[in-house]
């Protein structure tokens, strides 16, 4: 760090105890000033599921209480108007920019265009497959392949006194999302280790309920034999729920179903018996984002990549976790 990044720092860190002691007194937490605002432009995926709509409000409501001006973009799970709100929060000149990359490739050319006006950029939730790592200062998010790992581990254990073939269908999230790539990657890595286990059909339901509802209508009609579903997220195993139960099966017997996210409606649906296992994903990354944007404008250094905690859930854990779960 340059001595102007470090004296910079050390005023912003002035300015921030500043705040929280002239806030303190008053009860506020928010510390608004104008003056040495911080503006973050922030590019949203969508509102394809649960998970994206608890990750929203967790931002919106942690730049609140930071008293961070946000530009909020949601695109609509569409890279081309990710790309548009980056650039227009290069035109508009936000003093740091986040966002959340709808699939892994094709960022540099915009990336670059943001280090040239001096603008840092946070990856949060997704990440890129950039080779250039100067075009991003950190990456805030979960490790999707060891959530894909912990999905194939619970089946290899359900399954462990089987002998027989156990045919397993796959809905996958947005296709080239590096979501849905690590996931089908880590839970692969785990159950090639039995050639019992097999990968029947793999399709994309985009992250979504409707379209996880109408894969496993296919899924259904063209797999004599299904034993397991493994939806990369819940909304996705929410709709295939629907499907399964419309077909006259039920979910969580008849075929057995292992999702990742661990929103409530999964929690509710598990304490039904209908899902059997959940990977959980944190979306709740606002006030570190905050922090992070903070340090970040600073000239602070910060770490490369922040890794999310996140455990598993039984039904009986869901079920115990289902009133106090925040999103
Ligand atoms: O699992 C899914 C959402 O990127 C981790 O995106 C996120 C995923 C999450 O649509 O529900």
């Amino acid at each position: 760090m340059s001595k102007r990044a470090v004296a910079a720092a050390a005023l912003v860190g002035a300015m921030i105890i500043g705040l929280t002691a002239c806030s303190s007194g008053s009860g506020s937490s928010d510390g608004k000033k104008s003056d040495g605002k911080l503006t973050i432009g922030f590019a949203q995926v969508g509102a394809e599921s649960g998970w994206r709509t608890a990750n929203t409000k967790s931002i919106q409501d942690a730049a609140k209480k930071a008293g961070v001006t946000l530009k909020f973009s949601d695109a609509q799970q569409k890279q081309e108007n990710q790309i548009k709100a980056i650039r227009s929060f290069i035109q508009q000149k936000v003093d740091v920019i986040a966002f959340s990359p709808v699939v892994e490739s094709g960022w540099d050319t915009v990336l670059k265009e943001a280090k040239a006006a001096h603008i840092p950029v946070i990856l949060t939730d997704r990440a890129v497959d950039s080779k250039d790592e100067s075009l991003y200062v950190t990456f805030l998010g979960s490790d999707f392949v060891e959530e894909g790992k912990k999905a194939g581990d619970w089946l290899v254990k359900e399954y462990a006194s089987t002998s027989g073939e156990v045919n397993i269908v796959q809905l996958e999230g947005t296709t080239g999302s590096a979501p849905a790539n690590d996931r089908k990657s880590g839970f692969a890595d785990v159950v090639k280790g039995d050639p019992k286990f097999k990968v029947v059909a793999s399709q994309t339901g985009d992250f979504t309920r409707a379209k996880g509802k109408e894969v496993m209508q296919a899924f259904l009609k063209s797999q004599p034999k299904i034993d397991v579903l493994y939806a990369h997220n819940d909304d996705m195993a929410l709709g295939a729920i629907q499907a399964i139960e419309e077909a006259g099966k039920k979910p969580g017997t008849d075929i057995k179903i292992v999702s990742v996210d661990g929103v409530k409606d999964a929690f509710t649906a598990m304490s039904q018996g209908k899902i059997n296992f959940d990977v959980e994903c944190n979306p709740l990354l606002g006030d570190q984002l905050m922090e992070l944007a903070k340090k970040v404008k600073a000239g602070e250094s910060v770490p490369r990549r922040i890794q999310t905690e996140e455990g598993t859930f039984t039904p009986e854990q869901a079920t115990a976790a289902l009133p106090g779960r925040q999103y």
